[in-house]
């Protein structure tokens, strides 16, 4: 039998630095996630839990791992993408808090903060011992992030943000928030929020039948009063997080395969050993044309990850190369976790087997870091030149 990623025989177009890399991950995951993830699901991911899964991360090199100094591996693209394949293979959850941390946090901070600001956060963030989060989202201001109504004013040399950022991954856990407000000047701006600043606060969003382990936040500024020196100097408009955006998207692009990788190897186990009418269910024509298709896109959605880890270690990676990438691969993922629940039966619904925790997961995959909706329309927008947002 031929492993679903091995039909095309890729491996060779990984180098063995690249592989060794993903290997190490997939035995973190082997060896710390695939254990607890049933109970994490079912019960929330604790503080405790985060923190810990965080400092273990940090030890593997995973935290900003693409970026260069202060304490950070400084691997190249593929490597990162294929560290979020292995995690998300685990968890979605667990290859979020790693997006969120090195792709959303601490490379806004590389990219867009102070000397001082690197200093003072990325090593402990690199390390897994700091916490970040990234607030841009909020209430009424998913998709379209410009309609932002949280504010920052100037008071003297001060800042004081007033608003409310909502569906935050990991913002009651964070150290530190990175949070994008709208400016005086109407420019839009950065500011690392220590967790305890007088007037915020992040309250935790339950009820969640989805991303379970991992833990999400409302973050609450009221009249927060920061230092001067709490801006993001280097960036003054939706550039800033939308540059956040492309490196955790780009993480997503091969992270949902880990998750229709994971659901297709448990599936395949099942139908071999599951019997109906007297035989193996992986013998029905049904199923194997259903096994067929999904290693098929798989494999697809796998060598379209590969060229575009490929073309950002050459630089030439476009946004909108990005969001087609995104688009497909979590759809696909998606379509993969919901076709195998069907081939695991009843089975399929329980914490047993991954693949409706995946399914559930990817639902809201599909929406984190622009939905479909947004990639679709960016892509169009490159076609045809039209703008259809508005
Ligand atoms: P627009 O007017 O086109 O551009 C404003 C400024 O931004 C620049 N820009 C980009 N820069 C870098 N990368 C991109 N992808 C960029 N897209 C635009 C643009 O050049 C311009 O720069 P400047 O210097 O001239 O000012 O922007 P718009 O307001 O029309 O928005 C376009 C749109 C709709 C595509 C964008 O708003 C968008 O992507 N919306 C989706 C929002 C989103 O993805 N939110 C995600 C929140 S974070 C999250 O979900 C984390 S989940 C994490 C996890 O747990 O894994
Ligand atoms: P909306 O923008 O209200 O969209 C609702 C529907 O309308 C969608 O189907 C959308 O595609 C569609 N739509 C929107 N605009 C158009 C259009 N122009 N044309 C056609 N259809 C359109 N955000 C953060 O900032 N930081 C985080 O760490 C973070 N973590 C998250 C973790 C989880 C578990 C989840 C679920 C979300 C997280 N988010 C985070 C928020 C996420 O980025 C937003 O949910 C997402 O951007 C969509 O925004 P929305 O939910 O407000 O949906």
């Amino acid at each position: 039998m031929t492993s679903p990623l091995e039909l095309l025989s890729v491996e060779h177009l990984l180098s063995e630095e690249e592989r060794d890399l993903r290997d190490a991950v997939a035995h973190f995951v082997d060896d710390r996630v695939r254990p607890s993830i049933a109970d994490w699901y079912e019960d929330g991911l604790s503080t405790e839990a985060v923190r810990e899964l965080a400092r273990e991360a940090g030890k593997l090199g995973l935290l900003g791992m693409h970026l260069t100094g202060y304490g950070c591996a400084g691997t190249n693209a593929v490597s990162y993408g294929l560290a979020c394949m292995e995690l998300e293979a685990g968890d979605s959850g667990v290859r979020s808090l790693v997006s969120v941390q090195g792709s959303l946090a601490m490379f806004a901070i590389w990219k867009f903060g102070s000397e001082e600001q690197k200093q003072r956060w990325l090593p402990g963030m690199a390390a897994g011992e700091l916490i970040g989060c990234f607030g841009l989202t909020e209430p009424d201001f998913g998709s379209n992030p410009a309609g932002m109504r949280t504010r920052a004013r100037r008071d003297g040399d001060d800042w004081v943000l007033d608003g409310t950022k909502m569906w935050i991954t990991n913002g009651s856990v964070a150290d530190v928030a990175v949070v994008w407000a709208r400016c005086d000047d109407e420019t839009v701006r950065g500011f690392l929020v220590p967790a305890g600043a007088p007037g915020f606060s992040a309250p935790k969003i339950g009820k969640k039948l989805s991303l379970r382990a991992s833990v999400t936040s409302e973050l609450v500024l009221e009249g927060v009063r920061l230092p001067a020196d709490a801006v993001l100097p280097e960036v003054s408009s939706l550039r800033g997080p939308l540059s956040c955006l492309n490196e955790a998207r780009f993480g997503i692009v091969f992270g949902a395969l880990g998750a229709a990788r994971d659901c297709l190897a448990a599936a395949l186990d099942y139908a071999t050993t599951r019997e109906v009418f007297d035989k193996p269910l992986a013998s029905f024509q049904l199923t194997q044309a259903k096994l067929a298709d999904m290693a098929l896109e798989l494999q697809k959605g796998y060598l379209l990850a590969l060229h575009l880890g490929r073309l950002k270690d050459d630089d030439r990676l476009s946004s909108q190369q990005v969001s087609l990438g995104k688009l497909n691969n979590v759809r696909e993922a998606l379509t993969i976790a919901r076709e195998c629940r069907t081939i695991l039966g009843a089975n399929g619904i329980t914490l047993e087997y991954p693949v409706l925790r995946h399914a559930n997961n990817l639902e809201s995959v599909l929406t984190y870091e622009g939905t479909s909706e947004v990639h679709q329309l960016v892509i169009g927008q490159a076609l045809t030149g039209e703008n259809a947002f508005g």
